[in-house]
């Protein structure tokens, strides 16, 4: 019975999206590719925490709607982070969920620069507790910041802090790193810029710092990442760079035209 249920349901769905994409309805754009070059960055990550591709979270319990499951598919990036964990100064975690071959070499300005950045993120109330509404996960980018004040310093960290979660214990909206919470350089060029941790930049803000003229910013990796700071136990879905979505799931990421 399972199986002739399972074989017309495939048949279904088959001959509606052949109608849909012979319609239009479906551009061919929205269908999912993958990529092979997600993982775990090993030099970015400290101590054992989790970065595991897996299904759900679906809930809290009683929580209902789309924000009771992965705003994308099925799944999402797990993310688990703990605080007093290592021999290491500070003994905190680090994870950074990345691809080190995609994004090598790309602008991180101008018309082909980085435009859109953002993702999705199932917050818990417990997170909070730990580091305060703003203990989140990032966006990481490695950069040679190119830098006509600072030609010796080839590789610094923009790292994108989200503002609070507006929802705990179910999946946020789409948070846009465009236009909310802050963005840093590492190291020198976070001096040089005045964009470091210490004083962060809203997107725009930073660009104009990074756009000083000779050789242009460009990308070495792009990451989801969490620590060194607070214990956090959550995930992430629809990491938008750009483009494309990156739709995390239980078998792969699965990349999507952004609408
Ligand atoms: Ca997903
Ligand atoms: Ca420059």
């Amino acid at each position: 019975m399972n199986a002739r249920f399972g074989m017309k349901r495939k048949v279904v769905f088959g001959v509606t999206a052949l109608i849909s994409i012979a319609a239009g309805v479906v551009p061919a754009s929205a269908l999912p590719g993958s990529s092979h070059h997600w993982g775990v960055i090993t030099r970015n990550t400290i101590g054992s925490p989790v970065a595991a591709l897996r299904d759900g979270p679906y809930g809290s319990f009683g929580v209902t709607g789309t924000a009771a499951r992965p705003p994308y598919g099925r799944g999402s990036l797990g993310i688990e982070v703990a605080d007093r964990s290592t021999s290491l100064t500070p003994p905190s975690e680090k994870v950074s969920f990345g691809n080190e071959v995609d994004f090598y070499g790309k602008p991180v300005l101008g018309a082909t620069g980085l435009n859109q950045v953002g993702f999705h993120v199932f917050q818990t109330g417990e997170n909070v507790s730990y580091g305060g509404p703003t203990n989140m996960p990032n966006v990481t980018f490695e950069i040679n910041p190119n830098l006509t004040a600072a030609p010796a310093t080839a590789y610094s960290s923009l790292v994108w802090l989200p503002a609070a979660s507006p929802v705990t214990n179910r999946w946020s909206g789409y948070l846009d790193a465009t236009t909310t919470g802050t963005w840093f350089l590492t190291g020198n060029a976070g001096t040089v810029t005045g964009c470091s941790l210490a004083t962060p930049c809203a997107f725009p803000q930073l660009k104009i710092a990074l756009n000083d003229g000779g050789a242009q910013p460009t990308i070495y990796t792009a990451a989801v990442g969490k620590g060194r700071d607070n214990m956090w136990i959550g995930a992430v879905d629809g990491l938008r760079i750009n483009g494309t979505i990156y739709d995390f799931e239980a078998s792969g990421v699965k990349t999507r035209r952004a609408t």
